[in-house]
């Protein structure tokens, strides 16, 4: 039996990894959250301490469970919830203006079923598989309902909506009610929800009832989560998960933000990430997560870099590290680990950056505000709409990039280029001798420092952009930042490929 013991710090899960959602199977714990416009979607966590987390696989790896084709940033793919009963797997979800379905596996690392879609509006759909066999779904509001928590019965099986979807909470009066999860605790069932939207006023709130139907009536101390309208280093905490482990402890999984303090304002690049803290019953029979609902600053280490996270990727197999991640669909010809062993090789295509489509894009979350990444690119374009290079990508109207391409004067070319929503610029510009190059970025909680090391291995320092303009204060969205390796014929095919050897990501302490 494993409990909470290893000193842990916050957030469990760094980076872009929002809207957290676990189950428990013995003494083994699977957890999921949002991936939008990102595949392979829903990423899939294995832990067995609630602090430790690996990555294990995807739940959505296929055209026929990602309808993510010309979606918008941060569409997509929103709220998972995650459950287990009888052996099988389930994840529940919604993909934005398309509809909500569930998948199922016998096995947490895939492969998962095909959809099965749902009669059944609004977002952020939840499974509970109550004791007499009864499976309820819960979600928000449809588009013609007053807002709410809305239920119904459901056929596990066939995905059929069994009873007539009714109103069971309203929540506790704050904006938004979403994110719900029953749970049935010494035979009462609790509804949790998130409200007050899941920026800076988010909270997580909470009900119960004697019958999974309600009425239920609200905890008259809620909010049981919420930093709102507080200077916590941890804001827009919400949209939990609750867990009892063998121990009989309980703990909550939670979305939070860390926000980078400039003078009067703030802002965060790296999305919304997975936090955890501990959950104790109060006399009266209601949960509260952390301290009074906070959570306690000393389980905190905004600057705590996860060791095992680093990551040197020598692109030696066939298959792409679960870390990896493209825009969307994408063309399954655009990338190859098997064109030259050992290295990427991507074939740019007439998608930019800058399109709502599939690139030639590879890329991976930042999860650490200080860190150093890199990657050697051979690329020798023969026109000057061709480049290739490292990305750091918020979505299509806000990223900056360090590139080759080709100029007509210079012949081979370096470029730092950023673009911050109309703003559009190539900075810097140099010409560049031999194929191979090492470009790279060094991170810290204000910066990108932009390099590259010419062929005779001098390094040459390329300018610099500000993480504000990438954050999502700045560019909107649900998402956080990545950095992306990518090529590009910017409206017509590359005549060349261009081959990847390895990528470095080394959080800095
Ligand atoms: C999600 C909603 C929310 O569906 O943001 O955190 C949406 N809260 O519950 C996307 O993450």
């Amino acid at each position: 039996m494993t409990s909470i013991i290893a000193p842990y710090k916050n957030p469990v899960i760094p980076g872009f990894y929002p809207d957290p959602s676990l189950c428990r199977v013995g003494s083994d714990y699977y957890l999921v959250t949002s991936s939008f416009q990102y595949s392979p979607g829903v990423p899939i966590f294995h832990s067995q301490d609630l602090v430790n987390w690996t990555q294990i696989g995807h739940c959505l790896t296929n055209k026929r469970q990602l309808k993510l084709d010309g979606c918008g940033s941060s569409l997509g793919n929103w709220a998972p919830t995650l459950r287990y009963h009888n052996g099988r797997f389930y994840m529940i979800i919604t993909t934005v203006y398309i509809g909500s379905f569930f998948v199922w596996s016998e096995k947490p690392e895939g492969p998962w079923s095909d959809p099965v879609w749902l009669d059944w509006p609004g977002i952020d759909p939840s499974l509970f598989f109550d004791e007499d066999g009864r499976v309820y779904i819960t979600g928000t509001s449809g588009p013609e309902e007053s807002e709410g928590i809305y239920q119904s019965e459901i056929d596990i099986e066939t995905g059929e909506i069994l009873t007539k979807r009714q109103l069971i909470w309203r929540g506790s009066g704050g904006y938004a009610p979403e994110g719900p999860h029953m749970y049935r605790v010494q035979g009462v069932y609790y509804l949790m929800i998130a409200e007050g939207g899941t920026e800076y006023g988010h909270m997580v709130t909470i009900a119960r009832s004697n019958s999974p139907y309600g009425p239920y009536e609200g905890n008259p101390n809620n909010p049981i989560l919420s930093h709102r309208s507080t200077n916590h280093r941890i804001q827009a905490a919400g949209h939990a998960d609750l867990v009892q482990m063998e121990d009989n402890s309980w703990w909550a999984l939670f979305l939070g933000i860390r926000p980078v303090s400039i003078p009067f304002g703030r802002y965060h690049h790296l999305g919304r990430e997975t936090f955890l803290a501990p959950v104790h019953w109060t006399q009266e029979g209601w949960p509260v997560i952390g301290d009074e609902g906070i959570l306690n600053e000393k389980l905190l280490d905004p600057t705590f870099q996860h060791e095992e996270l680093i990551d040197v990727d020598e692109f030696a197999g066939n298959e792409l590290k679960f870390c990896w991640n493209f825009l969307r669909n994408p063309q399954r010809s655009d990338w190859s680990l098997n064109e030259k062993p050992g290295w990427l090789t991507l074939h740019g295509s007439a998608v930019t950056l800058n399109d709502i489509g599939s690139p030639a894009f590879v890329g991976r979350r930042q999860q650490h505000f200080k860190c150093q990444v890199s990657t050697l690119l051979s690329f020798d374009p023969t026109r000057e709409d061709e480049e290739a290079g490292l990305t750091v990508y918020m979505d299509e109207k806000f990223h900056y990039e360090i590139a080759i391409t080709y100029d007509s004067s210079l012949g081979r070319k370096v470029i730092l280029r950023r673009r911050i929503g109309s703003l559009w610029k190539i900075e810097l510009e140099s010409a560049l001798e031999g194929s191979d190059v090492v470009l790279g970025l060094e991170a810290d909680e204000t910066k990108y420092s932009f390099y590259y090391v010419k062929s005779n291995g001098e390094r040459v320092a390329f300018g610099s952009g500000e993480c504000a303009f990438l954050s999502t204060e700045v560019a909107g969205g649900f998402t956080g930042v990545y950095f992306g390796l990518y090529a590009t014929g910017n409206g017509k095919p590359c005549t060349v490929p261009a081959y990847f050897d390895w990528f470095k990501y080394i959080p800095q302490g």
